[in-house]
């Protein structure tokens, strides 16, 4: 029967709940009085997947007939997350859902939790990619997303014995009701073999890349609804599939096993998400999973602009495609090689276009963490992008020799080959030459690239750099995770700021009214409690839903200086031991955050963390003062449980490391207060939110990088502050870790001896300073909340709309 699924009515509750029953019996074969569950979510998210399915079909249509000009966002993360309470709340069917649920004796909240979270990314940069899926449909935009169908994504951590121990996370378990395979999209990917040159009639020269190893990649599609659900974009991601070719080689042979050996081989493409390691040099795998995933998404973008009706030289105003840090830059030598070789575009023409095509955004200015190949393994892999790199470089290099003559030393520091310490490809080079736009992702960040690491690269270029800072979705961060806070604003100023959030300044006037404050404090106090149960039912520890709630969750990463904040915890711990807990606020310092597997030194902090909180939790005298938590397995649901609830946002990273941070944006417009360094988009929050209203410590980056070229004293600080040497001594002699004194030395080491790369010891004793502030204006509850309420006031700016409006505007020429 055609119509069991039907939904004449999306607010018509029996109609709903029709098509829910049907598809529990239909779809899941379940008897409704058998069911689990997860049965339930299964047959919810189904029904929910319909209403998105005929939208979503519209919207392709509609690009269609526009021939509106296409952004493709290619990214190795989408950090996703959980979709049914995101999309039921876009398009608008939740309240109607949760009443159908109740019918069944369900609770929609509850139901929600049994969804596997798609966590196909490491963190910002992954997370970023999603918000700006979620604003490209929000704003109707053809914006699609390509990446990878990763069995695995991000390993959950769990906590044995205070370590860290990754766990691999099979998120595709019971399926995913929200993405369609599409074995019918398939594209042939090579690899190996090697190049011929072959006789042209045209006495020109053409190349033929030839006895390659092929995967196939086959396309997944999920849909990516926007806010008021008019527009369905689609996120398309990659899964590898081993070619034919090698069966029946082998099945020729009667080699059954070797067969079925090699199909599990290359279906290994697919199989798990690289957690970022920012000094691991790249293994051959990833290499492989960066070509695999920009090679399909290459030859199914050029379908879709249907060559056989158009002239390549159209390509740029048809098609902007983003590159999500250099991880998809292959993609650069990829289209001139289909240029070049499939199309015998000449070079001229095909590098205008693919310059006028590629933009590429940058992350990250830390020198190891920048992208590179030996030069031994991409000839190996993809020998005919080799040899595009190399003509590209020569090109290049030639054009600088004549605008910069007699700069041998430019020539060598800007080339794409660094050919120190082995030959290495520089991807952010190639990236960069290949782009007509790069951009930083923060004010701060892209005038660092500029006048750093970029710098000579801005001069060849100087039109290239742009900056655009972040952006968060507030339908996911605002709407959906603090929905207490969601609703306040609506009754108080409309719900047109989901949308719109620069209407949020209109609450700025409400920061004086009596009345309002303790509203917006009723709602943060609910959040708080509904954190500090769900931390006792999970994690069995009692924290003060009336403390201050302190709280640092992103990766663990030496610059962004969880140590340090851990020292001011241990100081704050002896100064109550001290008996001087008069001026003191009771608080609870809440840490989340993974370490990349082999980062001994983040996971040796995850292990003091742990630590120090349990001989703070042990002392008496304490009690009610101080706690400290560490909350496994942070993700982006934890992150929607914990955001609502933070007062105090520690953002406080080494100046000039943390590119913008976003973590910073979704806790101020929860209504926190951050206290961080002038680096990243902090920069930009202060000048928001306004100077009052942010605390901000520590040497900037300027001082910094005189402070080093001066040469920087450790052992100074260490001296010259008593409580900073307790704290330090404490550590080193094991006052944390009886059953092993010598644990934490290398964190010590880090510190004293060899240089405190990240200048925790430079900042401690404004950071403790900092902090001492935090409890006086705690004190004082009323102006407190005010900040905070001007805090969510002003971080309207900092909505992905505005971000990826900026993009429209100054990058993809698609605008608005
Ligand atoms: C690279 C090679 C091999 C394996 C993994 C990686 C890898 C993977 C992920 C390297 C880096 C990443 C992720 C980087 C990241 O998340 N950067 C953050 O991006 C955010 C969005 O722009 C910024 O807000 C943060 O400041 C930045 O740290």
């Amino acid at each position: 029967p055609e119509d069991i699924y039907e939904i004449t009515n999306p607010k018509d509750i029996s109609s709903l709940k029709r098509a829910l029953v049907n598809r529990l019996i239909y779809s899941i074969g379940k008897d409704p009085v058998e069911t689990q569950e997860r049965d339930w979510f299964f047959a919810l998210a189904y029904v929910v997947r319909d209403l998105l399915t005929l939208r979503w079909m519209e919207s392709m249509r509609r690009y269609y007939l526009q021939d509106a000009k296409r952004v493709y966002y290619l990214s190795m993360e989408f950090l996703i997350g959980r979709a049914l309470g995101n999309s039921l709340l876009n398009i608008g069917c939740y309240d109607e859902f949760k009443l159908v649920l109740e019918d069944v004796g369900l609770d929609l909240e509850e139901l929600a939790e049994t969804e596997e979270e798609a966590a196909l990314g490491n963190g910002g940069l992954g997370r970023l990619a999603a918000c700006y899926l979620d604003s490209l449909a929000t704003l109707r935009l053809p914006g699609f997303g390509y990446g990878i169908h990763y069995d695995y994504g991000m390993f959950s951590q769990r906590i044995e014995d205070g370590y860290q121990i990754e766990h691999p996370e099979n998120w595709l378990r019971y399926g995913n009701p929200w993405e369609f395979p599409r074995p019918d999209v398939l594209y042939r990917v090579q690899f190996r073999g090697h190049v011929v040159e072959c006789p042209n009639a045209d006495g020109k020269r053409r190349y033929r890349w030839i006895d390659t190893e092929d995967v196939m990649a086959m396309a997944y599609d999920i849909p990516v609804p926007g806010y008021g659900g008019e527009t369905v974009n689609n996120l398309r991601l990659w899964a590898a599939k081993a070619s034919r070719d090698f069966e029946l080689k082998y099945f020729n042979e009667g080699n059954y096993i070797k067969a079925v050996e090699e199909k599990t081989q290359s279906e290994n493409l697919s199989k798990v998400l690289y957690p970022d390691d920012t000094t691991q040099m790249g293994r051959e795998l990833r290499l492989k999973q960066e070509y695999f995933f920009v090679s399909a998404s290459l030859q199914d973008i050029l379908k879709k602009f249907r060559i056989d009706q158009r002239d390549f030289s159209d390509l740029p105003q048809e098609v902007a495609i983003q590159l999500n840090d250099t991880h998809p830059s292959v993609a650069i030598p990829e289209l001139m090689r289909i240029l070049l070789d499939e199309h015998q575009v000449p070079w001229d023409d095909a590098w205008a276009i693919t310059v006028r095509t590629f933009s590429y955004t940058n992350h990250t200015l830390l020198p190891e963490a920048l992208e590179v190949w030996s030069v031994r393994l991409f000839e190996e892999l993809l020998p005919r992008h080799l040899q595009i790199i190399y003509e590209i470089n020569h090109r290049f290099l030639t054009e600088v020799g004549e605008r910069f003559p007699g700069d041998m030393g430019l020539i060598q520091r800007v080339s794409i080959i660094d050919e120190e310490r082995g030959k290495r490809v520089r991807m952010a080079h190639l990236a960069i030459i290949g782009s007509h736009k790069v951009n930083g992702v923060a004010a701060l960040h892209t005038r660092l690239m500029r006048t750093t690491i970029f710098r000579d690269f801005a001069r060849i270029f100087p039109d290239r750099f742009v900056s655009i800072t972040n952006g968060i979705t507030p339908r996911r961060w605002l709407n959906q995770a603090n929905r207490g806070l969601a609703k306040l604003i609506t009754e108080t100023i409309g719900p047109g700021w989901v949308t719109d959030l620069e209407r949020l300044r209109q609450l700025a006037a409400m920061a004086d009214e009596a009345e309002f404050r303790a509203r917006f404090r009723a709602v943060k106090s609910a959040n708080k409690q509904h954190l500090a149960s769900l931390i006792a039912k999970r994690l069995n520890i009692g924290i003060d839903p009336a403390s201050l709630f302190d709280v640092q969750i992103k990766r663990m990463h030496e610059y962004k200086r969880q140590l340090l904040n851990l020292l001011h915890v241990i100081t704050r711990y002896n100064r109550l031991r001290a008996g001087l807990s008069q001026d003191m606020v009771p608080r609870t310092v809440i840490f989340g955050g993974k370490a990349a597997p082999g980062y001994h030194a983040a996971k040796l902090v995850i292990k003091l963390i742990n630590d120090v909180s349990k001989v703070i939790g042990r002392d008496s005298t304490v009690a009610g003062l101080l706690k400290v938590v560490f909350v496994p397995d942070y993700n982006v649901s934890r992150a929607m449980e914990i955001m609502p609830a933070v007062e105090l946002s520690e953002q406080i990273s080494t100046a000039g490391m943390e590119a913008s941070g976003t973590g910073n944006m979704k806790m101020a417009v929860n209504g926190a207060i951050t206290i961080g360094t002038l680096d990243g988009a902090n920069i930009e929050i202060r000048e928001k939110v306004g100077e009052k209203n942010i605390f901000i410590f520590g040497h900037t980056a300027e001082q910094l990088d005189e402070m080093r070229r001066g040469g920087y004293d450790a052992w100074r600080f260490y001296y010259d502050n008593e409580e900073l040497k307790l704290a330090l001594d404490m550590i080193s002699t094991g006052y944390f870790s009886p059953d092993e004194q010598d644990r934490f030395k290398p964190l010590i080491d880090s510190l004293l001896r060899e240089g405190d790369r990240f200048a925790i010891l430079a900042d401690y004793e404004s950071y403790i300073a900092c902090q001492e502030e935090v409890d006086r204006l705690y004190l004082d509850s009323e102006t407190w909340t005010r900040k905070a309420i001007l805090n969510v006031a002003h971080s309207g700016w900092f909505s992905s709309d505005r971000a990826v409006r900026e993009y429209a505007e100054r990058i993809w020429n698609t605008p608005i």
